[in-house]
């Protein structure tokens, strides 16, 4: 299934003339306010995420899985569904891999492929968390944390052979999210697990390229319930410490307590150079891997305000690797990471329109209702024909769900693939 380019147009014209309406309204309101649109368009361009090849199909819950139609069972396929997200959104150029669910039989091939549809290879993940069939081994009491030194060299091969794939890809970093941690007080001793992991870690570092970074994730419960060895970003940014220079933190949205001030920990971490990833999602209550966007907007937003502060500011800190880190049992997948692109574009453009000047202003006299009135303004400000623009000019669709619909894609992945098929994943 590929989205002709001719029939996009198509659908676009019906929608062009409303878009240029639209996009003179916004652009003149913000030119007048000292926007640089242009520039503004520019950087919405280049902002890409990745695809986690998980997000595919219809992510299972604890207590079972309903498919969704049509999903992809090979890499190949895959990858091809990003590239319709691709070519509709202009802003998924990227699928992050999970080793071992997404292992290449062809590699010549699969570079290809992707590079046809203008996808590069992002963070490679591991996976410790599952016993693999041919395992002589079990994960059963920890991977990288075990007691036992022979599961750690184990788990620490996994995530070796991991880079040694993504190495052949074209890939530059590895993702570290460990299930490492105890059900029950007294299960484990904390020191010793924190020992074995950093000692672990720093294998695995030494074996990375010199031009990859290393990503630690950290995650507060589950599927441990008492304890988990890399349960805050305090942790995860010690240990990336303790790696070397390019060890760093990562942070998923879901993987904080209620509440959690995460965009006061993504200031903390751009200062110190130590923000290496991102993985969007959004949640009432836990990792809920929701839609993004679909619960807590603004809190979206005041986390990308620190991020584009944080990328003006903190030269110390790399440009991030940005993923989505979603999963349904409900949505068809694609439609879901197309509302999920598009919600990561509109906080990120909403954030760049914060007049920052005045904000610093506003809290040197200690106006706090100004720089409240500062945030609000651009947050209530509608974007979405500024998006719909970038992407139009690169040759992606102006409404990618309403073309994605009118184009009838789902089931035409049904018509290829079959119906009940289902794609490895979580
Ligand atoms: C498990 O919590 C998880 O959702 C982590 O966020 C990882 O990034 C992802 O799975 C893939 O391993
Ligand atoms: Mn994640
Ligand atoms: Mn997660």
């Amino acid at each position: 299934m590929e989205i002709r380019k001719d029939i996009l147009q198509e659908q676009n014209k019906k929608q062009i003339q409303d878009l240029e309406d639209d996009f003179s309204r916004v652009a003149e309101k913000l030119t007048k306010k000292g926007v640089n649109i242009q520039g503004l368009l520019q950087r919405l361009q280049d902002f890409q995420v990745a695809i986690p090849s998980w997000a595919l199909g219809a992510g299972g819950t604890r207590f079972g899985r309903f498919g969704f139609y049509g999903e992809p069972t090979s890499l190949e396929e895959k990858i091809d569904d990003i590239g319709i997200l691709h070519t509709l959104t202009k802003t998924a150029g990227a699928v992050s891999l999970h080793i071992p669910w997404d292992i290449p039989n062809d590699y010549a091939a699969i570079k290809e492929k992707a590079k046809d549809h203008g996808i590069i290879f992002d963070a490679v993940n591991s996976n410790t968390f599952q016993d693999q069939s041919n395992a002589q081994l079990s994960y059963r009491h920890g991977s990288l944390s075990s007691m036992d030194k022979e599961v750690r060299q184990m788990a620490v091969q996994h995530n070796n052979d991991v880079v040694d794939i993504g190495e052949k890809l074209g890939s530059k970093s590895l993702t570290v999210w460990l299930a490492d941690g105890t059900n029950f007080p007294g299960q484990r001793d904390f020191q010793s697990s924190l020992l074995n992991t950093e000692d672990s870690l720093k294998k695995i570092y030494g074996h990375m390229p010199d031009d990859w970074k290393l990503f630690i994730e950290y995650k507060p419960y589950e599927p441990n319930f008492y304890s988990t060895v890399i349960q805050d970003w305090g942790t995860s940014f010690m240990l990336a410490n303790a790696c070397g220079d390019r060890a760093y933190t990562l942070v998923d949205l879901g993987h904080h307590l209620p509440n959690t001030n995460i965009e006061q920990i993504v200031a903390t971490l751009m200062l110190k150079g130590k923000l290496g990833g991102f993985h969007f999602n959004d949640s009432k209550y836990g990792d809920d891997d929701l839609t993004v966007g679909s619960i807590k907007p603004y809190s979206l937003f005041l986390i990308f305000n620190e991020l584009v502060n944080g990328m003006e500011r903190n030269k110390q800190n790399p440009e991030l690797a940005w993923m989505i880190d979603a999963s349904h049992n409900i949505k068809d997948p694609l439609e879901d990471l197309l509302q999920s692109l598009e919600a990561i574009q509109e906080s990120y453009a909403k954030a760049m329109l914060i007049d920052q000047e005045s904000l610093s202003e506003a809290q040197s006299k200690g106006d706090v209702v100004q720089c409240q009135e500062i945030l609000q303004d651009a947050f209530r400000t509608d974007v979405r024909p500024l998006l719909a623009k970038a992407r139009v000019d690169l040759g992606g669709a102006v409404n990618p769900l309403k073309t994605y619909r009118a184009m009838e894609v789902r089931n035409k992945l049904i018509a290829e693939r079959g119906k009940h098929t289902v794609a490895t994943g979580l």
